[in-house]
């Protein structure tokens, strides 16, 4: 039934407890790779366009879509439902990625939060845009731009109606911004909280944005026929949920809480609630630094150890090239497996990670590259985590590989600070993980990546084969998990490469030297994931003992060394008058007080 005049309550509805106080914008670029294809080359414009990985379609343009070419479909079956498709390959994503970032910079002109999601969505929060444009809009001339899913039967008394009018004019600005300076058309849709930004996004497909207002939050969410198009709900918790017959967002609204609260923990009952109700207060986070850079192959099965170094030799090769153009060294890797079980209904994933010795990374120009040598001893690092995974005494199906560099040693570009050339670096999550629901416990609805926290981790979700987290598809999931897990489909990676940050040489020394350094001290802050085992032979690396004669005995010499000028005479001259603090101390990792004090990066190595 579609109801859309039932209206929830309203009564909750008030700025104090910003209930609707929020305005979201979620952007959705229309058939992404097929568009890209269609600017790069207007010859594909006006023709049915197909994007190809390996057999399959994964996306065709909305010409395509009209024949009956549909997403991951096999490109034998495509061909017979559209014969003169034409088909592009699309297992490069470089061009994808460039284009995702450039619509992340157009956005980003808005100055409001922008959260990158998978490569061709986006949601920005507008709130205080919306509170700006408020205090000089004329209330009677307010308008939704585009679409409103349903026309509300009162106004709400917190003015959210108002709010999200402004928030649909400054996506339609957003929308035009992106296809004037791009080429690109979008959909985006309009809330006042994420989840149903997200949700109604693809109402009215493509090139459209559609508005909803929070009454009618409930009332959409009823219509979603599966519990996982929320973006929260992963394949485990889907099971679970499916096992208690709840298959709908209206069988998960109509559910008792103390049925949910039987198999979920409470709290997870009642966020599973909230969200088939369309309640969500997760914040936008904005998008910085990419979290982590992999990639993944899937095929049919791989059973023979040669063949498995064989894949990860190339997803290997195809990683550098991506961490090349990051510019970051990284100091982790990851191996990702899944492992063929005719049991289970869904995938499992397991992973294991081990620190990188930045050595192995060499800086050049400006340029990170690795040796011959360097690959080697990457190589082997990986195969061993393989076999930290895999039984060989005992035969093994594999039907995915994945391999990803999963934290960085970041370069700091300011000068002001000489704790940027110290130390910095970056907690990662995974990208590979998009699904949070390996322990089917939801704590946050977090669109983006799930963040693994120790080194072996099992992904039940599918969307490893999707550049983005999943959205409100009108599919089957079952039926579109055996398209993809039957096929051999490149998985494009869920990467998010980052601005470049190459610095000056200068940088590059004291960044390498330092790292060599930090590998032999005890500083804790890179510490491995609590199973990790270090390889800790790869971090050895002679360097030459700096200049510091009279630096005192706690100072490591070859950090020292690769300093700046200034800054070592800086250093120096602080010794020669050392502050009261600084005189009694006896070693600087046990000043706790000056968390940040420049002192403390001198450890000697043990
Ligand atoms: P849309 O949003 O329905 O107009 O169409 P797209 O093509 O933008 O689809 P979307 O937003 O789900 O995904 C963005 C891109 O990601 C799409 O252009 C191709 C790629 N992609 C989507 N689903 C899959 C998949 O199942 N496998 C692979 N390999 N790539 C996928
Ligand atoms: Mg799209």
């Amino acid at each position: 039934m579609d109801d859309r005049n039932m209206e929830s309550s309203c009564s909750t509805c008030n700025e104090i407890d910003g209930e609707h106080f929020k305005s979201i914008i979620h952007i959705d670029l229309d058939c992404f790779y097929a568009q890209v294809e269609m600017v790069r080359n207007p010859e594909l414009r006006d023709v049915p366009l197909g994007i190809q990985q390996k057999n399959i379609v994964v996306t065709s343009n909305y010409e395509a879509r009209n024949y009956g070419v549909s997403k991951c479909m096999l490109v034998t079956d495509a061909l017979k439902v559209c014969p003169n498709l034409k088909l592009v390959n699309g297992e490069d994503l470089h061009s994808y990625r460039t284009a995702s970032g450039k619509v992340f910079l157009v956005l980003q002109g808005w100055r409001c939060p922008v959260e990158k999601l998978g490569m061709d969505e986006n949601f920005i929060d507008v709130t205080s845009l919306v509170e700006e444009k408020l205090k000089n809009a004329n209330l009677n001339d307010l308008i939704v731009m585009g679409q409103l899913y349903s026309e509300p039967s009162a106004e709400c008394p917190c003015g959210c109606h108002n709010r999200l009018k402004i928030a649909s004019q400054i996506a339609n600005e957003m929308r035009k911004k992106i296809y004037d300076e791009l080429g690109y058309t979008t959909c985006a849709g309009i809330a006042h909280n994420k989840l149903l930004a997200k949700l109604i996004c693809p109402l009215h497909k493509p090139n459209n944005q559609t508005t909803i207002f929070p009454q009618h939050g409930a009332n959409y969410m009823s219509t979603l026929t599966s519990v996982r198009s929320i973006p929260s709900i992963g394949s485990k918790t889907m099971e679970a949920l499916i096992s208690q017959k709840i298959i709908s967002v209206s069988d998960l609204q109509e559910a008792p809480l103390e049925i949910l609260k039987k198999h979920f923990s409470s709290d997870m009952a009642v966020r599973l609630k909230s969200l088939s109700l369309g309640e969500d207060n997760t914040p936008v986070k904005q998008s910085g630094k990419p979290q982590s850079i992999g990639l993944e192959d899937s095929f049919k099965t791989v059973s023979v150890k040669s063949e498995v170094e064989d894949k990860f030799s190339a997803l290997l090769q195809r990683l550098l090239v991506l961490v090349r153009e990051d510019g970051r060294i990284p100091v982790s890797v990851r191996v990702t497996l899944r492992k063929k079980d005719a049991k289970r209904l869904s995938s499992h994933r397991e992973s294991r990670q081990s620190q990188i010795s930045p050595s192995i990374f060499t800086l050049s120009s400006g340029v990170l590259t690795v040796t011959e040598a360097g690959q080697q001893k990457l190589m082997a690092i990986i195969m061993r985590l393989f076999t930290k995974l895999v039984d060989l005494s005992k035969p093994f199906h594999l039907t995915l590989v994945g391999l990803a560099f999963t934290k960085f040693q970041e370069r700091m570009t300011g000068r002001s600070s000489i704790v940027n050339y110290l130390m910095n670096d970056i907690s990662v999550q995974s990208v590979l993980n998009l699904q949070n629901d390996g322990d089917a416990s939801i704590t946050s609805m977090d669109y983006s990546a799930a963040s693994p926290s120790s080194s072996t981790t099992t992904d039940l979700s599918d969307a490893e084969i999707e550049p983005s987290p999943k959205k409100p598809k009108k599919v089957n999931w079952i039926a579109k998990k055996r398209c993809l897990a039957k096929e051999e489909v490149a998985s494009p990676s869920k990467l998010k490469v980052g601005e470049l940050r190459l610095n000056s040489k200068e940088l590059e020394k004291v960044s390498e030297l330092r790292l060599n350094s930090r590998d032999r001290s005890l500083t804790p802050r890179a510490s491995p994931a609590k199973d990790n085992f270090s390889d800790a032979s790869d971090s050895m690396k002679d360097l030459e003992d700096g200049a510091c004669n009279d630096c005192p005995s706690y100072v490591d010499k070859e950090v020292f060394s690769a300093l700046p000028d200034d800054m070592q005479q800086e250093l120096k001259s602080m010794w020669k008058n050392p502050t009261s603090s600084e005189k009694t101390r006896s070693s600087p990792r046990k000043n706790k007080s000056k968390p940040n004090s420049i002192m403390k990066y001198f450890v000697p190595q043990k």
